[in-house]
């Protein structure tokens, strides 16, 4: 009798199931579409994600059923709900980030028969973890090398974004770092322009950089923009290292994950961090609803190994709740992450260095001691505008920025402290707490 069944997605779903401990787990939250029941809907981000299509086939190899994934763990909720998936570790190419992505994160989120579609969280296995090493310095390389043990590391962009020169660039990168800052950075949408070649930039912020060093007797570094083709990354990263630079800046999710794993590797020959700037992510993790999630992309990128990344503030310009931001530090710098529903997955993160979260967007003295209450003091904190609109510009901009850290070491109140110090005082009066929209 010839088989009736034209669909086997309801073959990948047994909710009792208990996964391997070498198989992934990714949480999701879905919503079915119009006339589409539950089961139909995790049945299909089961199938989808790992051996499934939309008919049953004229021949399926018995071997193939140990490569199914399996929706497992049902928390309905409204329409739609949370499900986990359980895929098989024979799946997934060790050491392939984008085809994990290609997998968890690619078709499924076109399916007619979701109307919403939300990658939470992945939890890998030993199995698959054992084969990346993670960022290359980490907190405690990064804060050693720095000479910097019980604040945030600090940087600024210059602003306006771009337009500036070479030399007008490395010049306010002179006033940044002489107000006290650690590192100065470059902007997201700056890389080699007519006007500020790249490989001036960085011979000139060189030249900065040891003068601020001499006069300071701090250690002095920036975050310079590499993102370009690949192979010109490489060439960049080595003129950073050339110049004596201990990071190389990245747009991670416009260069996406192959980049990035290039990079990591060729940065790691010459002991340097990455700085990742999550720029574009706003794009897939800002609807509670649908995408993916920001804690997410923090995970993949602290496996690829960046040694610190961009979370939000929660109280600037750029959108990020409170939790969600926690919840990414705590992806970046914890060791063992427990569950935490419907946020995080558990993760033993084993060999992998933790991670710096960075805090940027809106920030200004006044929003500092916030800062400090999401992060604690293991942060890079990023201000920008909030210095180079300063009163009396950049450098009392930057010393108002380290006075307002300073009073949240000493647990003073910005107020208080400001009556004793000048810079504090100014940007107190221009921007207050104001929390920027
Ligand atoms: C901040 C910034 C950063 C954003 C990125 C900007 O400048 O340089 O790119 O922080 O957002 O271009 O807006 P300001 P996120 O300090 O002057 O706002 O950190 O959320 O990825
Ligand atoms: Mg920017």
């Amino acid at each position: 009798m010839h088989e009736k069944k034209v669909e086997w997605y309801l073959d990948f779903i047994d909710l009792k199931y208990k996964p391997k401990k070498t198989d992934l787990k990714v949480l999701f939250y879905f919503e079915p579409a119009k006339g589409i029941t539950v089961n139909d809907a995790i049945g299909r981000i089961a199938s989808e994600s790992s051996t499934g299509t939309w008919t049953t086939l004229f021949k399926l190899p018995k071997r193939m059923k140990n490569l199914m994934a399996i929706a497992y763990d049902l928390k309905l909720k409204g329409n739609g709900g949370f499900v986990k998936v359980a895929y098989p570790l024979g799946l997934w190419e060790q050491g392939n980030v984008p085809q994990l992505l290609s997998g968890i994160a690619g078709n499924i989120f076109g399916m007619k028969a979701l109307k919403n579609l939300r990658l939470i969280d992945v939890s890998l296995p030993h199995e698959y973890i054992k084969n990346f090493k993670g960022p290359n310095l980490g907190i405690s390389g990064l804060r050693k090398y720095f000479k910097v043990y019980d604040r945030p590391l600090t940087g600024a962009v210059p602003k306006p974004k771009i337009g500036f020169s070479s030399e007008e660039h490395a010049k306010i990168g002179y006033e940044t770092w002489m107000g006290g800052f650690d590192c100065v950075k470059d902007d997201e949408n700056l890389s080699s322009t007519s006007f500020n070649n790249f490989y001036k930039r960085v011979s000139l912020l060189a030249k900065m950089r040891d003068k601020a060093e001499k006069e300071t007797g701090e250690v002095k570094d920036a975050f310079i923009n590499i993102t370009a083709e690949t192979e010109e990354m490489k060439k960049r990263a080595k003129t950073l290292y050339n110049y004596g630079f201990k990071y190389a800046m990245i747009d991670v999710v416009v260069t996406g994950t192959s980049a990035v794993q290039t990079l990591r590797e060729v940065l790691r020959d010459y002991d340097m961090a990455i700085h990742a700037h999550r720029a574009m992510h706003a794009s897939f993790d800002r609807n509670p609803k649908h995408g993916i999630t920001m804690q997410f992309l923090a995970k993949i990128m602290r496996l690829i190994g960046v040694e610190q990344i961009h979370s939000g503030t929660a109280v600037g310009k750029l959108v990020s709740t409170k939790k969600e931001v926690k919840v990414v530090a705590e992806t970046l710098r914890e060791k063992n992450v427990k569950e935490d529903f419907p946020h995080l997955l558990d993760q033993n993160w084993e060999h992998i260095k933790p991670a710096f979260p960075v805090s940027s967007g809106g920030m200004h003295p006044g929003l500092i001691p916030e800062e400090f209450k999401i992060f604690g003091k293991d942060f890079v904190l990023l201000v920008s505008g909030g210095i180079h609109g300063h009163p009396r510009g950049t450098r009392a901009g930057a010393m108002a920025a380290m006075q307002a850290i300073e009073a949240v070491k000493k647990e003073i109140p910005l107020e208080e402290y400001a009556k004793t110090h000048k810079e504090l005082k100014e940007a107190l009066q221009k921007w207050g707490r104001m929390k920027p929209k």
